[in-house]
């Protein structure tokens, strides 16, 4: 079967009678279903009586969707994006309506429902997409989610999810072992993405020193400082916040010019803190920057936390991909030394999203820190090991399962395997900026080469290109990358993210986390840049 050739009524909206009909007809003659779904309901699926033969077609339909949509994301001639205003969308678009009914739609309407979804959407998966630290397609771990949205269970007993709670614990002594942490060292679990991992570790830190605050709050307690980069992921001030802390109680410590957290003035802010009456206690090192992809010294980090007794925690949501490469993994050196760590298989590993974990050294702790009993489904009478009840050591009840498909990613691949394809991905970024260098239309924002996979960089139009520096010239290279952005997303080529840092202004980042983007993506990216923008 092609599965590149969808039934017409499912490639053309309209939806009437005439085309349901044609589409029926269409499908028998490829002998790919006898289903004419225009008649037929949700109702008429499994578990209804009789309802296998219709629930194979209806899925072998979606497959066909779903098919030809991962089969476009790898084409670079197809667009990553359509892009629509929310009103547009609001309004609806020819025929795709976001209202919800009161009277059952036919499956056929379903369908292109599901085709318009994707449709309209953003293809993350597409070779020139370079717009967020997760992209690609990963066909495994797609399936291994479409397993786990079939098995529809909850991460927080045993008694529900005896397979994938022993997967959890695999993977996460296999990711405490690649820190690291010895054997009797580490705990953890999956949560929903980098800013809760970072919150987890917070939290704990936080009953580590003052195990009163669970029961008592925050009232018996010094006033509590962090501290954290100025280039760090904003999750630390959030935390914080959300914790109780104060955002403002978050000491913003200075980078040097490649955005690494300088020890020295750590050392120093943790002094100043203590002159006015603070408590230092935590500590976040970041390991891979959202935007420069810096890596902050960790070694120097750590003997200052050891010095002060402070809890170390590393953010290496973006460069704890870096552990699987026997290339790059030094510039983790010194992460064993944390007592938590943050890690997103779903950024640099190509894990579809979401995939996060947090990592604590002392074993116990997020069970004490977290634990309440709840005896509806934390007995302790149940006739298995009731340690495996691992979901009292969450903040959540229900808890999604996010392992299996890094589980079944990682039986596909092996370690080699996702080593390569964190090398293929720092190769491009290497490969990205020796074209930038050589380019007299681009300025990179720092020279140094690119120790992770982010790239960043200026684009000079023309008429900027004989201006002297100073506030007039960047005035107007400001607004270069959202223009150039504006015009790339109506014509949906390539996707890239801009932004401001500190006093530079509005400039491109482009990271590889795509193993399908090669050198040519990069070649069409730099004379996209230039097309787009060679007239502003
Ligand atoms: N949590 C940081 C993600 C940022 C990005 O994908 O660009």
């Amino acid at each position: 079967m092609d599965f590149l050739q969808l039934p017409e009524s499912i490639i053309n909206k309209s939806g009437g009678m005439d085309k349901q009909q044609e589409k029926s007809a269409a499908v028998r003659d490829r002998g790919q279903t006898t289903a004419d779904f225009c008649s037929i309901y949700s109702k008429d699926l499994l578990p209804a009586s009789g309802g296998e033969e219709i629930t194979r077609e209806f899925l072998q339909e979606l497959l066909n969707i779903l098919l030809s949509y991962i089969s476009k994301s790898s084409q670079r001639s197809s667009k990553i994006l359509d892009f629509h205003h929310p009103h547009q969308l609001k309004e609806g678009l020819e025929g795709f309506s976001l209202d919800l009914p009161d009277q059952p739609e036919t499956l056929e309407q379903i369908l292109v429902d599901c085709r318009d979804t994707l449709k309209y959407g953003v293809n993350t998966g597409h070779p020139r997409f370079f717009n967020q630290l997760s992209s690609g397609l990963d066909v495994i771990g797609m399936a291994g989610e479409w397993l786990t949205s079939t098995a529809n269970t909850n991460m927080f007993t045993y008694e529900v999810s005896p397979v994938f709670i022993l997967m959890e614990e695999f993977l996460l002594r296999k990711m405490q072992s690649i820190v690291g942490w010895s054997d009797d060292e580490g705990d953890g679990f999956f949560c929903p993405g980098g800013t809760i991992s970072n919150l987890y570790s917070i939290l704990v830190a936080r009953y580590h020193f003052y195990p009163e605050v669970k029961t008592r709050g925050m009232g018996l307690l010094p006033q509590l400082a962090l501290f954290t980069s100025e280039h760090s992921h904003y999750s630390v001030k959030k935390s914080a916040a959300v914790l109780g802390m104060g955002s403002d109680n978050v000491v913003m410590v200075k980078c040097d010019e490649r955005g690494k957290m300088i020890p020295a003035e750590l050392e120093a802010c943790i002094v100043t803190a203590e002159e006015k009456g603070l408590v230092p206690f935590y500590v976040n090192v970041t390991a891979g920057t959202t935007v420069y992809g810096a890596f902050d010294p960790l070694i120097a980090i750590a003997d200052i936390c050891h010095k002060h007794t402070l809890w170390m925690h590393v953010d290496a949501a973006w460069g704890g991909g870096l552990l699987m490469s026997d290339r790059h993994r030094m510039k983790l050196q010194g992460i064993e030394r944390a007592w938590s760590v943050t890690w997103n298989p779903h950024k640099m590993m190509g894990v579809p999203l979401q995939c996060s974990v947090i990592l604590v050294k002392k074993r116990g702790l997020l069970q004490e820190c977290n634990e309440l009993g709840a005896e509806y489904l934390f007995q302790t009478d149940k006739p298995y090991d009731v340690s495996y009840d691992t979901g009292d050591k969450s903040i959540q009840c229900g808890r999604h399962v996010d392992v299996f498909k890094l589980w079944l990613m990682w039986k596909a691949k092996g370690s080699e395997g996702f080593g390569s394809q964190v090398n293929r991905c720092l190769e491009n970024a290497e490969y990205l900026y020796d074209q930038l260098q050589r380019r007299t239309d681009f300025e990179l924002v720092f020279k140094n080469k690119p120790e992770h996979s982010n790239v960043c960089f200026w684009y000079i139009p023309p008429s900027l290109r004989g201006l002297p520096p100073g506030p007039d010239r960047d005035t107007r290279l400001h607004q270069v990358a959202p223009r150039i952005k504006r015009r790339m997303m109506e014509k949906g080529s390539v996707l890239i993210g801009y932004q401001p840092l500190g006093a530079k202004v509005n400039f491109f980042r482009c990271v590889f986390s795509n193993p399908a983007t090669q050198q040519e993506d990069i070649d069409f990216l730099l004379d996209e840049i230039t097309r787009l923008g060679d007239d502003l």
